[in-house]
C-alpha cells in the first residue's frame, strides 16, 4: 500500500468504527453502554531514560519497571524538540514544532494552537471526561501564564482537599555556593542547580499531591470514560524530594559518566563551561538527587497504578508514561537539556493497552512522541482529527518488531538544529551539512565520535541528509 493510502485508510477506518468493531481495549463495564477504555496519561519533566527498566543499574524505579513488564517499553523513543514548551505543544497537537511554530519556552503556545483541537479537546468532543492535574502543556514563561483550563473539563488543583504543609522546606545544597553573584547570573543551568532532601512528606510536595488527586479520581465514580492527564514535575531542577527517596541512595554507588577528554572537539555547538563549575563531589550529589527525584515520581506512579487496580478498571484502561525530553547528567560534559545528543532527545515511553500490547514487550524501532495523539484516538475508537502530522502506532503496539518509520526527528533552535535517529544512526545538521554530526550507535552508543567528515561514511551522510531534508512524510512506514 502507498504511504498516502496507508494514512487515508487509517483515517477512514477509524471514522467508521461500527458497533461490532469495538476498540480492542474495550470491554463492557456498565457505563450506560459506553465501553470505551479510560486513559491515564502521565507526563514527566526532564526525565532521561534513567529508569531501572531502561538499564540504569543504580536508580530504583520498581513501579515503572512493573508497568514496563506489563506493557510495552519503547527503547528508541524521541521527543520532537528537546525543550519543554515546543515538545509538549507538538505532542498535544500531533504536529511537528516547526509546523506549530512553537520553538522556545517563551512562545505562548495558545495562539498557534487557537484553532486546533488538542488531545483533551478531541477526547472531550467525543464523550470523554477530560481531567488534568499537574503540568501537561507548558504553563508559562517569565511571569506570563499560558492558561489551558478551557481545554479540559476540569483542571484539578494539586492541593485541593489536602491540608497545607506545616513544615518549611529544608535549605538545599547548590552548585553555586562558592560562586560570586555575577558568576551565578551567567547561566540558566547554573542558577537552577540546587538539590537536597526537602524535609517534607510526599503530600507536602507537588508530585505527591498530583498522585493523590489521581488516586481520588480513580477511586471515584465517572459517568463517562475518563481521560486523566497527570503531570509530574520531578526530576526537573531543582532536585528535591522527601528525605526517604534520598535515603535510598549512597554517594558511593553513583557513577559519573565517562567522556573522552577530547569529546567536544569534533562538534561545533557545545562547551565545557557548565561542567567546569562542578566538582566531582557535587556531580555525584546532583546525580543522586536526580535519581531520588526519579524514585519520587516512581512512587507516585505506583500509587496511581495501585488505585487503578483497586478500581477494577485496569483491564479497560490505557496507561501511557512519557517524558517531555531528556536531560544530561554530565554525559558529553553537559548538565542540561537543549542539545541534540541522545541523552536529550531520547525519552522513556511506556504504554500498556489491554488487549493490544503484550506484557514485557520491548520495541527498538525509532518512534516519536508526536504519534501519541493518533495512537490514543485509534485505541479509544475516536475519529482521527484533520491535519495531524503523525500516525497511529497501534500496528507497532501489536507487533513491536514490524517495520516502522525510517527515523525519529528532533529539532532545536535558535541556531537551526535538525537531527534524525534511525535504528542504527544519529545524523544532525546545524544550519546545514557543513556543520554535521554522524554517530554509529552500533559501535558508539554514547555518540563520542563524529563520523560526518570521515570519507568512508560519505554515502551514509548523504542518505541520512536526504532523510533529514525529506521530512516526516518521506519517513513514514512503507505499507
Ligand atoms: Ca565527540
Amino acid at each position: 500500500m502507498h504511504r498516502r493510502n496507508f494514512l487515508k485508510t487509517g483515517a477512514v477506518l477509524m471514522g467508521g468504527l461500527g458497533a461490532r468493531d469495538r476498540p480492542a481495549a474495550a470491554v463492557a463495564d456498565g457505563r450506560g453502554g459506553n465501553d470505551r477504555p479510560d486513559v491515564v496519561f502521565i507526563a514527566c519533566e526532564d526525565l532521561q531514560t534513567s529508569l531501572r527498566c531502561y538499564g540504569n543499574p543504580v536508580v530504583r524505579t520498581p513501579n515503572l519497571d512493573s508497568l514496563a513488564s506489563r506493557g510495552l517499553r519503547f527503547d528508541n523513543a524521541h521527543c520532537q524538540f528537546s525543550v519543554c514548551n515546543p515538545s509538549r505543544a507538538s505532542v498535544m497537537s500531533g504536529r511537528y514544532p516547526a509546523s506549530v511554530g512553537v520553538l522556545g519556552n517563551a512562545t505562548d503556545w495558545r495562539e498557534p494552537l487557537r484553532n486546533i483541537a488538542t488531545i483533551p479537546q478531541h477526547f472531550r468532543a467525543h464523550g470523554y471526561e477530560t481531567l488534568r492535574c499537574g503540568k501537561i502543556f507548558h504553563g508559562g514563561n517569565a511571569g506570563r501564564v499560558f492558561d489551558d483550563k478551557g481545554r479540559w473539563d476540569r483542571v484539578i488543583p494539586q492541593n485541593e482537599g489536602i491540608p497545607s504543609s506545616k513544615h518549611r522546606r529544608r535549605p538545599l545544597r547548590a552548585l553555586y555556593e562558592n560562586m560570586s553573584k555575577e558568576e551565578r547570573a551567567k547561566e540558566y543551568t547554573t542558577r537552577a542547580w540546587e538539590w537536597g532532601p526537602s524535609g517534607l512528606d510526599d503530600l507536602e510536595m507537588p508530585d505527591g499531591r498530583v498522585a493523590e488527586q489521581a488516586v481520588r479520581q480513580l477511586s471515584g465514580k465517572h459517568d463517562k470514560p475518563l481521560f486523566l492527564a497527570l503531570g509530574f514535575h520531578s526530576p526537573h531542577l531543582v532536585l528535591t524530594a522527601p528525605d526517604k527517596y534520598f535515603d535510598m541512595y549512597s554517594l558511593g554507588e553513583i557513577r559519573l559518566p565517562e567522556n573522552p577528554e577530547n569529546d567536544l572537539d569534533d562538534v561545533s555547538r557545545y562547551s565545557l563551561r557548565n561542567h567546569k563549575q562542578f566538582t566531582d563531589e557535587k556531580r555525584r550529589e546532583a546525580i543522586l538527587a536526580y535519581y531520588a527525584c526519579c524514585s519520587y515520581v516512581d512512587a507516585g506512579v505506583g500509587r496511581v497504578l495501585k488505585a487503578l487496580e483497586d478500581s477494577g478498571r485496569i483491564d479497560n484502561t490505557i496507561v501511557v508514561f512519557w517524558g517531555d525530553h531528556g536531560f544530561h547528567l554530565g554525559e558529553h560534559f553537559l548538565w542540561q537539556k537543549h542539545t541534540l545528543f541522545e541523552e536529550s532527545t531520547r525519552v522513556p515511553l511506556i504504554m500498556m493497552a489491554p488487549g493490544v500490547t503484550r506484557a514485557g514487550t520491548v520495541c527498538t524501532r525509532p518512534v516519536e512522541l508526536i504519534d501519541l495523539y493518533p495512537t490514543l484516538c485509534e485505541l479509544c475508537g475516536l475519529p482521527m482529527p484533520e491535519g495531524l502530522e503523525s500516525i497511529s502506532m497501534v500496528p507497532l503496539l501489536k507487533d513491536a518488531q514490524r517495520q516502522w518509520k525510517k527515523g525519529a526527528f528532533t529539532t532545536l533552535g535558535p541556531t537551526p538544529g535538525n537531527s534524525v535517529r534511525t535504528e542504527r544512526w544519529r545524523y544532525t545538521e546545524w544550519g546545514g551539512p557543513d556543520k554535521a554530526e554522524l554517530y554509529d550507535h552500533e559501535s558508539d552508543p554514547h555518540e563520542f565520535t563524529n563520523l560526518a567528515k570521515v570519507p568512508r561514511y560519505a554515502a551514509t551522510v548523504e542518505e541520512l541528509g536526504e532523510l533529514l531534508r525529506g521530512g516526516w512524510r518521506a519517513a513514514l512506514p512503507e505499507e
